[in-house]
C-alpha cells in the first residue's frame, strides 16, 4: 500500500502533493511511480494523524481528497481512503473507492454502516486516545492483548452490520497512542494481533519508532522503514503501508525468494 497524502502538514510528506492545492499532475506522478514499483493499493488521505494534529473539517478534507480520488479511480489499481470521517467515506464510496482505512477503527457506526452497505473493503485500526493527545501518556496493562481484544470487538461490530471477513483488515496502530516499548511489542507479537484468518495491515513507514531506533531524521528513514517493513511481512503482515515503495518492494523480494523464518517444513513455504 503507498501513501498518497493530500495535507500540507503530513509528518514526513506535508505538502509535497498540496502545497495549497492539491498537485495533480504530480499526484498522478507519484502514483503511476509507485504502482510501477510494486504497490498493489494507493491510500489517499486528507487529514494527518501524526501526534499532536488537530482534526481537519470536513469540507476541508473533501476538498483535498474527492478529486484526487476521481483521478486515481480512474487508474488499473485498488483505492482506498483514509478517513475517519462518515460523510466523507460515504461520498468516496459513491465515486467508487475500493476500500476506507479508519484510523479509529470503526469507532463511528455510521462509517461502517457506509461501509457495510457497499461491497468495499475496511481496514480498522487501533489508536487510543486522539492524534492531539494519545503521545502525552500512553498507557497500557498488557498491550498485545488489549489491541487484540479492541480489534476483535470492532471487526464483530462490522459482522454484525453485515460485513463479510473477506472485506476486513486489521491494524494495530503503530505510533497511535504508543511508546517505543508498545510499538516494539506488538511487532514482537504480530501474530497474536491478528483476528481470526482476517487480514493484517501494518504502517512502520517513517513514523518516531524508526527515528528512535536509527537517530535518523524522517527524510533519512528509508532503509529502516524497509527493514521494518520486511520485519513486519515476515510476522505475517499481508499488507504494509509505506513511502519508500522501491525500497520496501526490494525486500519484500528478498523475502519472497528466501521465505518465512522460521522455516515451515513441507508446508510449501515460500
Ligand atoms: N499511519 C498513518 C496514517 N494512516 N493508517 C493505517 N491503517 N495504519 C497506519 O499505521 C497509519 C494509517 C500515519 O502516517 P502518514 O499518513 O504518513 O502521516 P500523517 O498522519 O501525518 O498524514
Amino acid at each position: 500500500m503507498g501513501v498518497i497524502n493530500v495535507t500540507p502538514d503530513s509528518f514526513s510528506d506535508g505538502g509535497r502533493l498540496m502545497p495549497a492545492e492539491p498537485d495533480l499532475p504530480r499526484i498522478l506522478d507519484t502514483a503511476l511511480a509507485m504502482l510501477s514499483e510494486g504497490v498493489a493499493i494507493l491510500d489517499v488521505g486528507g487529514e494527518s494523524t501524526r501526534p499532536g494534529a488537530a482534526p481537519v473539517p470536513e469540507d476541508e478534507e473533501t476538498r483535498r481528497v474527492m478529486p484526487v480520488l476521481e483521478r486515481l479511480l480512474e487508474l488499473d489499481t485498488i483505492v482506498s481512503v483514509d478517513t475517519r470521517k462518515p460523510g466523507l467515506a460515504a461520498r468516496a464510496l459513491a465515486a467508487g473507492v475500493h476500500m476506507i482505512n479508519d484510523v479509529t477503527g470503526g469507532r463511528e457506526a455510521a462509517l461502517v454502516a457506509a461501509v457495510a452497505d457497499t461491497g468495499a473493503a475496511l481496514c480498522l485500526m487501533h489508536m487510543q486516545g486522539e492524534p492531539r493527545t494519545m503521545q502525552l501518556a500512553p498507557s497500557y496493562q498488557d498491550v498485545v492483548a488489549e489491541v487484540h481484544a479492541f480489534l476483535r470487538r470492532q471487526v464483530d461490530a462490522c459482522r454484525r452490520a453485515g460485513m463479510a471477513d473477506e472485506r476486513l483488515l486489521v491494524d494495530p496502530g503503530f505510533g497511535f497512542g504508543k511508546t517505543l516499548e508498545h510499538n516494539l511489542a506488538l511487532l514482537r507479537h504480530l501474530d497474536e494481533i491478528r483476528v481470526d484468518d482476517l487480514a493484517l495491515l501494518v504502517g512502520l513507514s517513517r513514523k518516531g519508532m524508526i527515528g528512535a531506533l536509527t537517530g535518523r531524521e524522517v527524510s533519512r528513514r528509508g532503509v529502516g522503514s524497509a527493514a521494518a517493513a520486511l520485519l513486519a511481512a515476515a510476522r505475517g503482515a499481508d499488507v504494509v503501508r509505506v513511502h519508500d515503495v522501491a525500497e520496501t518492494a526490494d525486500a519484500l523480494k528478498m523475502l519472497a525468494a528466501v521465505g518465512p523464518w522460521p522455516r515451515t517444513e513441507g508446508k510449501g513455504a515460500g
